[in-house]
């Protein structure tokens, strides 16, 4: 529901103001509380206002007062408390709550004393040394925000593929009424299983374009429209004004279309080329052969591959790098599916920082047709995540041990940790807690910022510990906030496959670590995989998708992939390597 998005952003964007205006905390969790209720919400609250056999009231986490908001946002599309707070705080002054490092305190600081609300007087400031002469801040924190600047203005404009999905699928789900399901693609970076996402692009297979066109720029939590023409109409929607284009074309030149906006530019330039040097020419409307009108393909995307004397190339290869010339030699990878994984292997409950429990967890594994799942919590060093110490370890590998043996849960589960990897590479947990456990991943989270040779050390030491299977998150990177952390990645891509240590495709949409070329740059030193979702609460499970899309992209096949063997094929992959 696009319309809910909205409203949630609204509130979760007033409570934002609020914390940075240090109101009462009270009054500002409930506004948070509010737009996370609203968001997951099926059915718009606009609608249930209008009508009066519903009560929004009825609605977890919404209120008299948080009613009474909803009223207003309907008749006037703002509400006083955020009128009167903006009169106090620019909108602008949300920007900069982006920026890692960077509190609401800080912000209302920054505010008070030198008027800074935008991203360009921050990094002035900084760049003056001025930023260190406010209370609690100093030269460090000046080139923290510095670099986070930097990162941030890359990002700029792109989304993150959990929320292109949501928007994707919302409006198939409303065009639906003028277009079949099948009949709706969407292309471009999605498609191709882009890790962030700049714009939708969404071909729709009609015989009455203007009837598809008036329904979209018509969808709930469509903003402003960016134009509309005869067959393409662009516009801005949900609560983060992605912009989607929508095109409505007869089914004679669908392939030729998804083929064109599907890309990648790079992709699309080299296959153009190719067509030009064998005498035809490519567009978005056909492949047609030099001089003549009707196109020799058009209706389907693969025939424009086979003219041109080409295997079907899958969208997430479509980068122009060293696709074309195996289509051309049919050597293309087979690549992994979603329906070849047989379990999910990171995951946390409520014993750390997870919101469902360990049944709970295995029952959404099991319905989602998983043979088997691995429960991962933290370790002790993540104490603000009541991570596992030696003695919760053993305890809980005996619970699982129960567990399995009584079979009630109908799933098999694996007894896993996610092991912090401390600053100098040693493990979190001592070895006999390890030794207990059918799975451990090691991962980083702490130390980010070491240079990269002591990383790179500080890994090594971490693979050659006998019971490390898995390299969570690898290179730590989260989407659109932080960057890789700087470490040799081949050096330690070659040890990970001499001592039978896994890299993770980790599939939570901020991080997707592995990127597709440092999963090629593994799996060429002989490096095995794990897709897995270190969920924290069922839903999560779902994401495996996205990681699934990533290790395609880096050409993964199914022999690549642990979690895609059986179980007894799993536990020896799994079991302590001879030392
Ligand atoms: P994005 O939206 O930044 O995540 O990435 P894309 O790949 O979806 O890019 P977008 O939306 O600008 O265009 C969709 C596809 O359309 C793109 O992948 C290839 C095709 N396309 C767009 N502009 C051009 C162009 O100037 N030349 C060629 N050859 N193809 C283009
Ligand atoms: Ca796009
Ligand atoms: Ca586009
Ligand atoms: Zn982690």
């Amino acid at each position: 529901m696009l319309d809910n998005v909205r409203i949630a952003r609204m509130l979760s964007e007033t409570a934002d103001l609020m914390e940075i205006a240090q109101e009462d905390g009270f009054r500002i969790r409930s506004y948070r509380n509010a737009a996370a209720s609203i968001e997951s919400q099926p059915e718009s609250v606009l609608e249930m206002l209008k009508d009066p056999s519903k009560k929004v009231t009825d609605i977890k986490g919404i209120g008299k007062g948080i009613a009474h908001v909803l009223t207003e946002i309907a008749e006037r599309g703002s509400f006083e408390r955020r009128d009167e707070i903006l009169t106090r705080y620019p909108p602008t002054a949300l920007e900069l709550l982006k920026i890692q490092g960077l509190g609401p305190k800080s912000i209302a600081l920054l505010w008070e004393h030198y008027r800074v609300s935008t991203i360009d007087q921050l990094e002035a400031l900084c760049k003056e040394g001025k930023l260190r002469e406010l209370p609690r801040m100093g030269q460090k924190l000046e080139e923290k925000v510095l670099r986070s600047i930097e990162i941030y203005r890359r990002g700029a404009g792109r989304f993150l593929v959990s929320y292109a999905d949501e928007v994707a699928a919302a409006l198939c789900d409303w065009l639906g009424e003028v277009a079949p399901p099948g009949k709706i693609h969407v292309a471009g970076s999605y498609r191709r299983g882009k890790e962030t996402i700049g714009d939708l692009d969404l071909l729709v297979e009609t015989t009455d374009a203007p009837a598809v066109l008036e329904r979209f720029v018509h969808a709930p939590g469509v903003g402003e429209v960016l134009g509309k023409g005869t067959n393409k109409a662009s516009a801005q929607v949900g609560g983060q004004n992605l912009q989607v284009d929508v095109r409505a074309l007869p089914a004679e030149s669908l392939g030729a279309a998804l083929q064109y906006f599907t890309g990648s530019k790079e992709h699309n330039i080299a296959l153009r080329t190719r067509a030009v040097s064998r005498k035809f020419t490519l567009n978005e409307y056909g492949l047609f052969r030099e001089g003549e009108t009707v196109a020799v393909a058009s209706a389907k995307e693969e025939d424009i591959y086979h003219e041109l004397g080409l295997a079907w190339i899958p969208p997430e290869l479509r980068e122009n790098t060293g696709e074309i010339e195996r289509a051309e030699a049919n050597t293309l990878p087979a690549l992994v599916d979603l329906a070849d994984i047989r379990g999910d292997l990171h995951m946390h409950t409520v014993e750390s920082d997870g919101r469902a429990t360990l049944e709970e967890m295995a029952l959404a594994a099991k319905a989602l047709g998983y043979e088997y799942v691995a429960i991962t919590d933290h370790s002790k060093a993540l104490a603000m995540a009541n991570g596992l110490d030696e003695k919760r370890v053993l305890a809980f590998a005996r619970l699982v041990q129960a567990i399995n043996k009584e079979g009630h849960l109908g799933i098999h589960v694996l007894a896993g940790i996610e092991c912090d990897i401390l600053r100098d590479g040693r493990m979190d947990l001592d070895d006999e807690a390890l030794a207990a456990l059918d799975i451990v991943i090691g991962s980083v989270h702490s130390y980010m910022n070491q240079e990269s040779p002591e990383m790179t050390a500080r890994l090594l030491r971490a693979v050659e510990n006998p019971y490390l299977r898995v390299m969570g998150h690898p290179t730590g990177r989260v989407l659109l906030h932080r960057d890789p952390f700087p470490f040799d990645f081949d050096t330690v891509a070659g040890a990970c496959a001499k001592n039978h240590v896994a890299m993770e495709i980790n599939s939570s949409p901020e991080r997707l670590d592995l990127h597709a070329s440092l999963i090629r740059a593994a799996k060429s030193r002989g490096v095995r995989f794990v897709v897995d979702t270190d969920a924290h609460l069922p839903r999560h499970l779902g994401n495996m998708k996205f990681g699934v899309k990533m290790a395609r992209r880096g050409w993964l096949e199914k022999a690549d992939v642990l979690n895609a063997l059986p179980l007894h094929g799993l536990m020896k992959a799994m079991r302590r390597r001879p030392s």
